[in-house]
C-alpha cells in the first residue's frame, strides 16, 4: 500500500510531522526501565486510587477490564529524544477510572509494581489524555513495555507514563517522583523542551 492510501490514520514520516523540538523519530520500542521487570499475575494485580489515607477505589483485574475500553492511536516523545509516532494501544480511560471522584486534591502521584513513581497534575489524567492501556499494537502489553498494565499519558514526555502501575495517590500539594527528584522536571511538556526541573 502506498504511503497516500493509508490515510490519516497510517504511519506518517519526518516530513509531514512536526516533532516537539529536540526530537528524533524512530520506529522501534527502546525499553527504559530504571529497574527489573517486576511480573504480576492478573490474580494478584490490583488497582487502588487513595487519599495518602484512606483507599478510595480498588479494581482486581476482573473489575478493572469490565470498565470501558478505548482504542487509541498515539504519538510518544522520550526524554531521551526519540519519539515515536502513531502508536496504537487500548486501555481504559482515566476519565472512567476517576469517574465521579469527589476531591480537592489537584495533584496525583502515579505508583507503579516495583516503586517507581510519577507526579502530574489531576486535570492531565482527566479529559481524554491518559489511559491505563493494557494492549498494544494488537497484543497483550510485554512485560518490559509495562504489562500487565500502564499509563499512557502522550501529551507528556514518557517518564510519566509509569509501566506496571497499581495505583493513584492524590495530593494536595505537588510532589516529586521518581526522576522528578533525580532533576527532571515537575510538568514535562515536551512541546515546550520541560526536561529538567530548571527549563521554563
Ligand atoms: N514503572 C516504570 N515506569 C516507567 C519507567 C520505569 O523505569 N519504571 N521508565 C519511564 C521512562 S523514562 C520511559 S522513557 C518510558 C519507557 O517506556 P518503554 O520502556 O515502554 O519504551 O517508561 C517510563 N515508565
Ligand atoms: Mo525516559
Amino acid at each position: 500500500m502506498g504511503n497516500i492510501s493509508r490515510g490519516f490514520m497510517g504511519r506518517r514520516t519526518a516530513s509531514d510531522v512536526k516533532l516537539p523540538p529536540g526530537q528524533y523519530l524512530t520506529t522501534d520500542f527502546p525499553v527504559l526501565s530504571a529497574g527489573p521487570t517486576p511480573h504480576i499475575a492478573l490474580e494478584k494485580w490490583q488497582f487502588t486510587i487513595d487519599d495518602g489515607t484512606n483507599v478510595l477505589r480498588r479494581w482486581d483485574w476482573k473489575s478493572f477490564r469490565e470498565l470501558p475500553a478505548e482504542n487509541i492511536t498515539v504519538d510518544l516523545h522520550c526524554v531521551t529524544r526519540w519519539s515515536k509516532l502513531g502508536t496504537r494501544w487500548e486501555g481504559v480511560s482515566l476519565d472512567a477510572i476517576l469517574g465521579q471522584l469527589e476531591t480537592d486534591a489537584q495533584y496525583a502521584m502515579v505508583r507503579s509494581y516495583g516503586d517507581y513513581t510519577t507526579n502530574l497534575p489531576i486535570a492531565d489524567l482527566r479529559n481524554n489524555q491518559a489511559w491505563i492501556a493494557f494492549r498494544f499494537e494488537d497484543e497483550d502489553l510485554a512485560p518490559e513495555h509495562g504489562g500487565p498494565a500502564r499509563l499512557v499519558v502522550p501529551h507528556l514526555y514518557l517518564w510519566k507514563s509509569a509501566k506496571w502501575v497499581r495505583g493513584i495517590s492524590l495530593m494536595k500539594e505537588d510532589r516529586p517522583g521518581f526522576w522528578e527528584g533525580l532533576g527532571y522536571h515537575m510538568y514535562g511538556n515536551p512541546w515546550r523542551e520541560q526536561r529538567y526541573s530548571d527549563d521554563e
